[in-house]
């Protein structure tokens, strides 16, 4: 019978059936997914394949095709990376300017990947309740940014409600992984949006103005109309699978000018004549996204060394 995998504890997934009844299964077999090497085999939003039995003892013997998946290494030289969802129609991306500060280099890291693997992401700006007027000015700089390279974005709050009607509508009849730093508020805004779900809120440790990494299992959830997977917060985004010279390709703002760079195989690190470098000095493409760039191709240097 097959089914969805809507959560994973160790080496027991809960799988919804067509039915509806949600089974705990283990893995039966050897998964050997196409040239990933990951943690976890299965991933929440498989459709895998259930034999059912009654004393409890249900497996999974095989996993249909991804239509896609969104995939990070912990750190990076870590080897091990980890798929966070799979089969997703968008990934919300949530940010903050502060308690706590989203790196731009996060950010990037994540689009990236997201982008090589096909997923479309929204980026949610929350707390805006917060924000006194430096950090208000960031933001707008910010949104101008990635609005600017073709990203949808969306301010929320929970506490005044800004924004969450805009990004209800967003969800409805897609399935959407929720992403990002722990302490941004995923689980609040999942909260806001299904109220009757029985999601769990942390707080943010005054000391290190972080979140307390309260969410620790991944969980899809259903809404009305669509589904939602609300993750626990992650610290780094370890790029997997991408070749250097394909990294200029995932940043849309760099690519549009890589074509004009004298050298064909342009990394637009030191070559002469690049027409990225030149952009970056005439602050047509941001210097953010630029830094964010090179320290990924710094990171795939130090990769390769390790290996
Ligand atoms: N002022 C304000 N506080 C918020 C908002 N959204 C979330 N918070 C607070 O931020 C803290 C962390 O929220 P969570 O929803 O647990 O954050 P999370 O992203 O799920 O964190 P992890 O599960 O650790 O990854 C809680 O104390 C929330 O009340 C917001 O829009 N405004
Ligand atoms: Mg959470
Ligand atoms: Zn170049």
């Amino acid at each position: 019978m097959q089914g969805l995998v809507i959560q994973n504890n160790g080496n027991i997934y809960l799988v919804q059936l067509q039915t509806g009844v949600s089974v705990e299964c283990r893995i039966k077999g050897n998964f050997r997914l196409k040239g990933i090497r990951s943690t976890n085999p299965i991933a929440i939003g498989d459709n895998v394949l259930v034999d059912l039995q009654t004393n409890g003892h249900s497996f999974i013997y095989d996993i249909c095709d991804r239509k896609n998946y969104i995939v990070r290494k912990s750190s990076n030289l870590s080897k091990h990376s980890h798929i966070i969802g799979a089969n997703i129609d968008q990934a919300i991306l949530v940010v903050t300017v502060n308690y706590p500060e989203t790196s731009t280099g996060f950010i990037d890291r994540f689009l990236v990947s997201a982008d090589a693997y096909h997923v479309p992401v929204i980026i949610v700006f929350n707390k805006v309740d917060l924000y006194i007027e430096n950090e208000r000015n960031y933001l707008d700089a910010l949104k101008q940014l990635y609005q600017h390279i073709g990203y949808r974005c969306i301010e929320t709050s929970v506490v005044s409600m800004q924004g969450i009607e805009e990004l209800k509508e967003c969800l409805r009849g897609n399935i959407s992984l929720f992403s990002g730093n722990s302490g941004v508020g995923k689980s609040s805004l999942i909260h806001q949006i299904d109220p009757t779900l029985d999601v769990k809120i942390g707080l943010i440790s005054e000391m290190h103005n972080k979140g307390m990494h309260t969410t620790t299992n991944s969980h899809m959830y259903t809404l009305s109309g669509g589904y939602i997977i609300d993750t626990p917060g992650i610290k780094g985004f370890g790029i997997v699978d991408i070749k250097k010279h394909e990294v200029a390709h995932y940043f849309r703002d760099i690519f549009e000018y890589s074509h004009q760079c004298k050298y064909n195989n342009c990394l637009h690190q030191q070559e002469p004549d690049c027409a990225v470098i030149k952009a970056v000095g005439e602050f047509r493409i941001s210097q953010s996204r630029y830094q964010s760039y090179l320290s990924i191709l710094q990171d795939m240097t130090e990769d390769a060394k390790y290996r």
